[in-house]
């Protein structure tokens, strides 16, 4: 019946009323409704994906939420795939961490007509009509990439020849990391981007490209530092610079973002040398604002932002202590 009620509402472009999904989640709980959220995740590719996942799963049980999670395998049709699925079960609100900024818009009028809130987290979406979201919870991107860069200069005195590891092509977090570091090191001009290119944000294509950069580069004599899109990226770094017989973090600095908890020991060792923290959390401001929206609340803000910190060798062993699991 509700499938039936779904279609008839897509099929005639009008919005789905809030309380036909009302009576279909009350669950008789004191007469408080479970909300029904779908979560439409890009995958597992790095330990900071894995955290932000279980963060949102934590923090979705605490609240009593029933979440229907899906991992889209770094595949933007799985998340369209998914978030039809949720139009079609009619959840409440939903949540979709995208993979890269563009081709979303035909999925999100979908939701909108049946009158499902879209709430953004982490990367973006390119999308000329702000009604299609409800709001978006991230960091800014571009900034992390400046205090990457900014560590970086003034820990070589602004003279380096840098290899970058790109995250994902077309990702938010890849695009405005690349152009944040950029304009900070354009001020210099002994600081050049001498090689760069894709490791998809995992560990492995990170020691991949990193060993191509080696070997085009002198064995790597001749690269001062790597800035990695995220610390995954950078721990493969690690690997590929041990096995070329120099010395990580110290022969060839590395820079990277997310603070996860592998990076504080490798920093510890001696590894690598600077990561800017992004925060995993944003589960709980997502509900916040769903929860808003569902209680009839419309000033919500269209951007709501986490901030983070740098950190360095200096603190590492004390951060790893509070952070390991
Ligand atoms: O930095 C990286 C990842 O989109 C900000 O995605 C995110 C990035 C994060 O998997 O580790």
């Amino acid at each position: 019946m509700r499938i039936i009620y779904l279609l008839a509402c897509l099929l005639a472009f009008v919005g789905c009323g809030e309380s036909g999904k009302q009576a279909d989640h009350d669950h008789g709980n004191q007469g408080k409704k479970a909300l029904v959220i779908g979560f439409s995740q890009v995958g597992s590719e790095s330990s900071w994906r894995t955290s932000f996942s279980e963060s949102v799963k934590a923090e979705a049980a605490r609240r009593g939420i029933d979440l229907k999670f899906s991992d889209a395998q770094q595949k933007q049709e799985n998340q369209i795939k998914a978030i039809r699925s949720f139009i079609a079960q009619g959840v409440d609100a939903i949540v979709v961490a995208p993979v890269v900024e563009t081709g979303w818009k035909p999925v999100l009028v979908e939701a909108k007509r049946a009158g499902i809130p879209v709430v953004i987290v982490d990367r973006n979406m390119a999308l000329d009509d702000d009604s299609l979201f409800l709001t978006r919870i991230a960091s800014d991107f571009v900034e992390e990439g400046r205090k990457a860069a900014r560590w970086l200069m003034e820990a070589t005195g602004g003279t380096c020849n840098i290899v970058e590891l790109q995250g994902t092509v077309g990702a938010t977090a890849a695009i405005d990391r690349m152009a944040g570091f950029k304009e900070v090191i354009s001020a210099y001009p002994d600081a050049k981007i001498i090689r760069s290119q894709t490791g998809e944000f995992t560990r492995s294509k990170g020691k991949e490209v990193m060993e191509a950069f080696l070997k085009a580069e002198q064995g790597g004599k001749n690269i001062c530092a790597v800035w990695a899109h995220n610390d995954e990226m950078a721990l493969g770094a690690v690997l590929a610079i041990k096995e070329a017989g120099l010395n990580p973090g110290k022969d060839i600095l590395i820079v990277s973002v997310d603070a996860v908890p592998d990076i504080f020991k490798a920093m510890a060792d001696g590894d690598t040398n600077a990561t800017v923290e992004l925060s995993p959390h944003m589960g709980g401001p997502a509900f916040d604002a769903i929860e808003a929206y569902l209680s009839g609340k419309r000033d919500i803000p269209k951007l709501i932002t986490v901030d983070g910190g740098v950190y360095t060798q200096e603190t590492a062993a004390e951060e790893y202590a509070k952070r390991k699991k």
